[in-house]
């Protein structure tokens, strides 16, 4: 599969299960824009069957390099983000795995039977990454138990490999100067923006200045019935120069730590 191909199909899976990412691409593009990402994010375990190592390995086949590495000491998650080598214009990968050994022996109990459950060539398939819950994520009782301990637990159990979201780059909107502004525009389009650590997560200082919606509701049918489960965002992204002139390429640790809370059935004011 050739990078495009890989990309085209995470925006696929993507809108499927978050309608309001389409329909902010749509209400940009209706004003002029020629929307480019900035990243695109990937949560993982790190059992080393589905570990960074092993979901890394679609991008790096297809020119991705390895950059920064990001630790997130009280969500227990560890993180890299990925460069393509070559094309510039080409989104940024950021793919996290929850620290399982970090976690409750329950925790990691069911999280090793959920793995042990599926069939284990799944996770050789060079698809994995777009392959959602290989396993079969449909107890509402696992995904209460997991939301216990650690939302982005619960959030891979019910939807998997795929990307947990696409951001947009700023810098390349036409008629946006500031993050500010094009939040002003979402909030008067009727969108909510997730406010966990303030809106705007980051400074001009840090080089990088994010904010996100809250992701979207999705039905999912469990064995004792549905339940709307938080599925996936849209960030929005704006980055300043270094002082060599280049614009900054990384996370931010901190910003980040917020912006992982976009899925939090907490933040949801409909439910
Ligand atoms: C990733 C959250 C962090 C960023 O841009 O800092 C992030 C996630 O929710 O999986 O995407
Ligand atoms: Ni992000």
């Amino acid at each position: 599969m050739s990078k495009d191909q890989l990309l085209t199909k995470l925006w696929e899976q993507y809108v499927e299960i978050t309608p309001s990412a389409l329909k902010i691409h749509e209400l940009l593009e209706d004003k002029g824009e020629e929307i480019k990402n900035d990243h695109i994010a990937i949560r993982t375990f790190n059992d080393k069957r589905v570990n960074i190592e092993v979901l890394e390995k679609p991008f790096l086949n297809v020119g991705y390099e390895a950059k920064g590495e990001y630790h997130f000491e009280t969500k227990k998650l560890f993180a890299k983000h990925y460069e393509h080598a070559t094309d510039k214009d080409a989104p940024r990968i950021f793919i996290s795995e929850l620290e399982l050994e970090k976690c409750s022996a329950d925790l990691q109990n069911t999280v090793e039977n959920l793995l042990n459950s599926c069939d284990q060539n799944a996770f050789n398939n060079p698809e994995l990454v777009l392959s959602g819950s290989v396993w079969n994520g449909n107890s509402q009782a696992v995904y209460k138990s997991l939301l216990e301990e650690s939302e982005y637990a619960a959030w891979m159990y019910v939807y998997g490999f795929r990307a947990n979201h696409f951001t947009i780059n700023t810098n390349a909107l036409k008629g946006f100067k500031t993050l500010e502004e094009l939040n002003n525009f979402l909030e008067s389009s009727g969108w909510e923006l997730n406010s966990s650590g303030g809106k705007i997560k980051g400074t001009p200082e840090q080089l990088l200045e994010q904010s996100s919606t809250l992701a979207d509701l999705y039905d999912i049918d469990f064995e004792e019935g549905t339940l709307k489960v938080p599925s996936c965002y849209y960030e929005f992204a704006l980055r300043y120069p270094m002082s060599n002139g280049e614009l900054y390429q990384g996370f931010v640790a901190s910003s980040a730590d917020k912006i992982f809370e976009s899925t939090d059935v907490k933040l949801q004011k409909a439910l």
